[in-house]
């Protein structure tokens, strides 16, 4: 099984879409303490929206402080007019966070076409984002420490 014991993450979650992300935060946390991590190695940071979270994810993971980056958020197509914006923004900045620090961070991110579609993949029919961007993480962080 992988361990989280001893990982310190951070997680950058956006308020927007808060009644899916909430979700995926929970399944987040609950999955980093189910592979043996410690709650209090959590920290959790929220930003305005998902095109806000690189930034964040980048001075997190340039501080020392944390092992990975767990960025959460949802995209969701019938309500964005300026989806592909926003999704892809944020994608890219994530992965130029880890790229510039050397540190995982993760997209967690959901893009969907529409609303039921983002529930169903924040902990009903269709898994837990969140829960699946910890799991990388954990398996990031021990991978890299061999
Ligand atoms: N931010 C999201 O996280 N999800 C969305 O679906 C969304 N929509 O619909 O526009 C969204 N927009 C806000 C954006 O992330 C920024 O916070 C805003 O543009 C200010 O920079």
């Amino acid at each position: 099984m992988l361990a989280a014991q001893g990982q310190r993450i951070g997680i950058v979650a956006a308020r927007f879409n808060d009644f899916v992300v909430s979700h995926l935060i929970s399944g987040a946390e609950d999955t980093f303490v189910r592979h043996g991590g410690n709650s209090e190695d959590l920290t959790l940071a929220y930003v305005p929206g998902a095109f806000e979270i690189p930034l964040m994810a980048l001075r997190m993971a340039q501080s020392g402080k944390y092992d990975a980056i767990v960025c959460l958020g949802a995209v969701i197509r019938g309500a964005t007019p300026h989806f592909d914006m926003v999704a892809n923004e944020s994608a890219k900045g994530i992965a130029q966070a880890a790229m510039q620090t050397g540190v995982p961070v993760l997209n967690g991110i959901l893009t969907t076409d529409s609303i039921d579609q983002a529930i169903e993949r924040a902990g009903t029919k269709a898994g837990n984002k969140g829960a699946d961007a910890m799991i990388s993480a954990i398996e990031m962080v021990n991978l890299l420490a061999k």
